[in-house]
């Protein structure tokens, strides 16, 4: 399976919840009112939210007479989810809420980078959890990747610190740090993590990207997590895991309408190949259903 495919899949959820309504409005010449109508319905269901949907009907309504609706919301989806994303910094540290996917992130993008013949470091700054190092290890180990995990109840500031001025650290094309889950409304839990970013941005300047782990499904409430975390540290690109189980695939556009912060990575399953790079065009595919024959003009 290609990533369109696996991305196609993943959005499935998101997209059959309509197609068949869909296909009847634009395929059968329904009034203009109805498709706009459904449209928004469409967007509301996916989750995409009552702003940026309202933002993406009114800026799809000058081109909508020219090429139709589904092709100028496409287009604005294309213009949203595009970004520039900056040069690739060396180091990765995941950060995020509870149980949205950090550490399996960690071990696959281990393995995406390995298989482009990178040289890989991972270091285990989640002192918190019992088990998260042999989670860590273990997914490292599949993957034949050095890992550094710190000992339970250290300070993950300083395991970051001691791992960053290793010499696999030194030696390797890129270094992902993981971290504890923490509440983005725990206060002690995000100085932590300031903390923690800060002393990564000590030892490696300019190299840090913190990449903001969100579980797709949790829906509008990632938006407030961006916004949480974004107070206590920059958050140079974000991660959209578990995109194949939910129905709510559309969260992306809202982050993107929201915040100018590029979705880097998305988590298609629980697999070593389970994550691709974001691709705007093969994600707007994947989440707007396909009808045929919609070039009527209005
Ligand atoms: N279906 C699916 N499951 C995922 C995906 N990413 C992670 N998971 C699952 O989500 C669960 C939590 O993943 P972890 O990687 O442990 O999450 P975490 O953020 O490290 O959790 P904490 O360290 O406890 O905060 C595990 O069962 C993973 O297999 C994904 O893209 N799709
Ligand atoms: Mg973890």
């Amino acid at each position: 399976m290609n990533l369109i495919e696996k991305l196609s899949k993943g959005l499935s959820k998101t997209r059959e919840r309509m197609a068949a309504t869909f296909a009847t409005v634009f395929g059968g010449g329904a009034e203009a009112a109805r498709e706009l109508e459904l449209m928004e319905e469409y967007l509301l269901l996916a989750d995409v939210g009552p702003v940026a949907t309202a933002k993406i009907l009114a800026a799809a309504a000058e081109n909508r007479r020219t090429v139709g609706l589904l092709p100028a919301v496409r287009n604005e989806l294309l213009r949203l989810l595009s970004f520039n994303v900056r040069d690739d910094k060396k180091v990765k540290i995941f950060a995020g809420v509870n149980g949205t996917g950090k550490t399996t992130t960690v071990g696959k993008l281990a393995h995406f980078f390995r298989q482009q013949g990178k040289n890989v470091f991972v270091i285990g700054a989640d002192t918190f959890r019992a088990a998260a190092d042999q989670q860590l290890e273990e997914w490292c180990r599949r993957t034949n990747t050095p890992v550094f995990a710190g000992k339970p109840g250290s300070d993950p500031a300083s395991v970051v610190f001691d791992g960053l001025h290793s010499n696999l650290a030194r030696t390797a094309d890129y270094v992902l740090c993981d971290t504890a889950g923490r509440l983005h409304v725990n206060k002690n839990l995000m100085q932590e993590l300031a903390k923690l970013v800060r002393v990564a941005g000590k030892a490696c300047p300019d190299q840090i990207d913190v990449f903001l782990t969100l579980d797709a499904g949790t829906g509008q409430n990632a938006l407030a997590q961006v916004d949480m975390f974004s107070q206590w540290v920059q958050p140079t690109g974000l991660v959209l895991t578990k995109l194949d189980g939910t129905a709510k695939g559309g969260i992306a556009v809202a982050l993107a309408q929201k915040f100018s912060i590029p979705i880097r990575y998305v988590g298609l399953g629980e697999g070593p190949d389970d994550l691709v790079p974001f691709s705007p065009e093969a994600y707007v595919d994947a989440l707007l259903p396909q009808v045929k024959n919609d070039n009527r003009r209005h």
